[in-house]
């Protein structure tokens, strides 16, 4: 099982969280992700999301999404890659499969129908939704303090996984932030690949530090290799 997080779409172009010393494309992330400043200041928290949705338009996948594509036609099920991110530079990449534990931006979520829709345009101006017509619309993103998606699956490869490697994340934010402790002590052998040791670096057996675009790519020749 591969975890992924933002360093991972660094080299895309992508802004990571806290490589911006805190502040989130100018913005404290308690202002724009979570649901209280949904609640408080809509506009804002849309706008926000309306700019990160629009700038997925300019950036591409890098060869450390291509790398896990490649190890995927290879080993088919075998894999399988949770991102903390909610770009689509997995699926543009050649992923077939992936978990957005924290949702995506190219979707939104109308909180009167419950139905989610593929969204390329903007929320801010309170579009209908197209199911039911109200504009109750909202980015279909796990915020903090919000379930992140597809738990049990997650848990469920964490359980059975033989290797877990975790790619570009800080090791910040939980749960994600705790899966290595799930599969080590379910016998994985832990692998980070990361720019420096995460806050989680202690609980890997092995600590690679570099860039995804470099550590990838040679971690998938690697594997196939053996
Ligand atoms: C939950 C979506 C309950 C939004 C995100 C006190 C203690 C412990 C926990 C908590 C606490 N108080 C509250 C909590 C829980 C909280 C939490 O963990 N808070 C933290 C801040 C303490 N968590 C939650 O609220 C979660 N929900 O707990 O629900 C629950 C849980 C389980 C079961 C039942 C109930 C929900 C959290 C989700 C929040 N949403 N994103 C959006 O994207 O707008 S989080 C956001 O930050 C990202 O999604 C990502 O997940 C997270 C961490 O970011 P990273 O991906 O790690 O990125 P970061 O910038 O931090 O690091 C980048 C790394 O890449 C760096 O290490 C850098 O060195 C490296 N890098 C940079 N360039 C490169 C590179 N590596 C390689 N190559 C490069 N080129």
């Amino acid at each position: 099982m591969v975890l992924t997080g933002a360093g991972i779409s660094a080299e895309s172009g992508v802004p990571t969280f806290r490589d911006a010393d805190g502040l989130w494309e100018g913005y404290h992330v308690e202002d724009v992700a979570t649901p209280e400043a949904y609640d408080r200041d809509p506009a804002t928290v849309l706008k926000f999301y309306d700019e990160r949705r629009a700038s997925l338009a300019g950036v591409v996948p890098n060869p450390a999404h291509e790398a896990l594509a490649r190890l995927e036609a290879a080993v088919g099920e075998e894999l399988l890659v949770v991102t903390q991110n909610i770009d689509d530079l997995h699926e543009r990449g050649g992923l077939q499969r992936v978990v957005h534990m924290h949702g995506e931006l190219l979707k939104a979520w109308c909180t009167s129908c419950d139905q989610r829709h593929p969204w390329t345009g903007t929320l801010v101006d309170r579009p209908a939704c197209p199911g039911c017509g109200s504009t109750a619309l909202r980015p279909d993103v796990v915020w903090f303090g919000e379930i992140p998606y597809e738990m049990d699956r997650i848990i469920d490869a964490l359980t059975d996984a033989e290797i877990f490697v975790s790619i570009g994340t800080s090791g910040a934010v939980y749960p994600a932030a705790g899966f290595v402790q799930h599969a080590r002590r379910h016998g994985a052998r832990a692998t980070e690949l990361n720019l420096e040791p995460s806050e989680g670096s202690f609980f890997f057996h092995d600590s690679r530090h570099g860039k995804a675009g470099e550590l990838v790519p040679a971690w998938v020749d690697e594997l196939l290799g053996s």
